[in-house]
């Protein structure tokens, strides 16, 4: 993929700004980052806080024109896996991947995932693949403080944001060449490699009911399996906490918020 990244001081949402050159035509691989959002989103409109100057926010354009739109999904899970490498790569760490669209470093959020697609009529046009990682912040809101880090936090050094940006983009497009040709299912398994939700007890909470289990796999559809008392049961959407053994929640609402669409 060839990236074209513009850079601005502050924006309202890297999202929303890209959404709108997609809508113009711009063409894939154009990258907005910037160093402050005023109107920063994660999903269902909650609010992303990034402290300015000393994170990475930025949202890349696709046309993934190889997928249909139900999908569309494997984008998080794989930007997920990009994210991941990438860290690993760059900052030496080995980050856990939570269903759908979380990076954590010991339990807590240093990156969310925020897609959004736009269709012309029926047909997918353009999807926008948003990321907010956290790099050199090191205190956060009281609200998220106990559920939130940050590269420099977790280690206790520095980070040149720009070389953490070159590695995301660069495995990034290492993986979107695999998504290219549907092998889907070497995706989902590095996504799985990277998560330690299986065989735990989880929480799923639906609009009206909640399912307690151990959680089985997530499926190369992007659904999770939940071995409940009342047998196996699969779920697209739904609240996650995961519990540690003997523990409280390693992580509740609302990061364990999803939807895989
Ligand atoms: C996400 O939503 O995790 C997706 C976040 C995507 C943000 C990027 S920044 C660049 C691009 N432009 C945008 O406008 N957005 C994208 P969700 O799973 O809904 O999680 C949101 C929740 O995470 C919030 O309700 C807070 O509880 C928590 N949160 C907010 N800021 C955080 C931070 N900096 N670090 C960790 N958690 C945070």
């Amino acid at each position: 993929m060839n990236y074209e990244i513009y850079r601005f001081d502050k924006i309202d949402s890297t999202n929303s700004y890209l959404l709108r050159l997609g809508d113009e035509g711009f063409p894939e691989g154009t990258v907005v980052a910037a160093d402050e959002q005023l109107n920063g989103r994660g999903r269902f409109g909650r609010k992303w806080e990034a402290e300015p100057v000393s994170n990475l926010l930025f949202s890349v354009l696709l046309r993934p024109n190889f997928l249909d739109r139900d999908e569309v999904f494997i984008l998080t899970f794989a930007a997920a896996v990009a994210v991941a490498e990438a860290l690993e790569d760059a900052a030496l760490v080995q980050p856990e991947l939570k269903w759908p669209n979380d990076v954590l470093l010991d339990g807590k959020k240093v990156c969310g995932i925020l897609l959004e697609s736009s269709f012309d009529s029926d047909d997918l046009d353009h999807v926008v693949l948003g990321i907010g990682l956290n790099v050199n912040q090191k205190t956060f809101p009281p609200e998220i403080s106990n559920r939130a880090t940050s590269l420099s936090s977790f280690t206790g050094k520095e980070f040149e944001r720009d070389e953490i940006l070159f590695t995301i983009l660069s495995r990034l497009s290492a993986i979107y060449e695999v998504l290219r040709t549907r092998d889907f299912h070497s995706v989902m398994k590095r996504w799985r490699d990277r998560s330690k939700m299986f065989g735990k007890t989880i929480r799923v909470r639906l609009a009206d009911k909640t399912f307690e289990g151990i959680c089985d796999e997530v499926a190369d559809d992007g659904s999770i399996v939940v071995q409940t008392s009342a047998g196996a049961q699969k779920f697209t959407s739904g609240e996650i906490t995961i519990f540690q053994m003997s523990e409280g929640p390693l992580s509740g609402d609302p990061f364990g918020t999803g939807e895989i669409s």
